[in-house]
């Protein structure tokens, strides 16, 4: 059973726009500002996509690569870069986001309608990414849309072993328009089904726009992880917008430690996901 609770914060996403959600950060520095105060509110790791001079989404590599350097020059958050980008992006593009040489990054392990888009994850994209991730000694967290997503990551793990560090983390994402519902019953089977899985394999999960807070309280009450941010949710109770990443990032620690699963610290986030201490790194 989890003791701490690993916060990861997803602060900006590909899907919204700034014209639309203003709070969202889509500058460097902006980002930065708002890693450094989710940081000091308890998150312990950062699920970063970028945007361009006009706030677009990108895979610049130049800038992911300033991205990754100035988190870790003003944060010790584990730095986790997104290649699942934005639905329009190349495989090409998505794979040479780990060029960025990141801790850790995202890897999504199927296929999904995304509200009227498809998210196209092929299976021999999914293995390319995860073996290059291994040769390179980066983290994957693994994410799930989908219960047979966690089906295909058994049979990757089978035929390709086990991810750089050793340990296995996946991310459900529950409540995308053509995903899994965000529900405590599906968060259930979605627990359930990892003792397929590595021992030990740990989960965090997150809920899309109105399932974040059923998705928070079930993933809690069965020993997952949170994942939190803007990405995911823009709108904070009915009727009002998110102010801030900081605003979620508060909430999600206050309800960790209502359920006295304190948030870890970044160091702690690293022995957990078998990442190397940063001293060492
Ligand atoms: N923006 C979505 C199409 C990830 O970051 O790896 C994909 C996504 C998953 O957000
Ligand atoms: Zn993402």
């Amino acid at each position: 059973m989890a003791t701490g609770t690993l916060i990861t914060v997803a602060p900006t996403g590909a899907e919204s726009t700034k014209a639309e959600v203003p709070a969202l950060p889509v500058t460097l520095n902006e980002l930065v500002t708002t890693a450094k105060e989710c940081e000091a509110l308890g998150a312990a790791v950062i699920h970063v996509h970028i945007r361009d001079d006009q706030a677009r989404p990108t895979l610049d590599l130049g800038r992911l690569r300033d991205t990754v350097a100035a988190l870790r020059e003003n944060t010790d958050l584990v730095v986790q870069l997104s290649t699942g980008g934005a639905v329009t992006d190349p495989e090409a593009d998505r794979l040479a986001v780990l060029e960025a040489a990141p801790e850790m990054a995202s890897c999504t392990m199927g296929t999904v309608n995304f509200g009227d888009d498809v998210f196209l994850n092929r299976w021999e994209f999914i293995v390319d990414l995860h073996g290059r991730m291994q040769e390179r000694g980066i983290v994957p967290e693994y994410e799930i849309f989908d219960l047979g997503h966690l089906t295909a990551l058994q049979r990757l793990l089978d035929r390709y072993g086990l991810p750089a560090g050793g340990h296995v983390h996946v991310d459900f994402v529950m409540g995308v328009p053509g995903g899994m519902p965000g529900t405590t019953p599906a968060l259930v089977a979605c627990a359930q089904a990892l003792r397929d899985l590595p021992e030990g394999t740990t989960f965090s999960a997150t809920g899309i726009g109105r399932s974040t807070i059923p998705v928070l309280l079930a993933s809690l009450s069965a020993g997952g992880h949170l994942r939190v941010g803007m990405e995911d949710t823009v709108t904070y109770a009915k009727g009002r917008p998110v102010d801030s990443n900081m605003q979620l990032v508060a909430r999600a620690v206050g309800f960790a430690q209502l359920a006295q699963r304190t948030p870890l610290r970044p160091d702690e986030a690293r022995k957990l996901l078998g990442i190397p201490p940063r001293a060492a790194a």
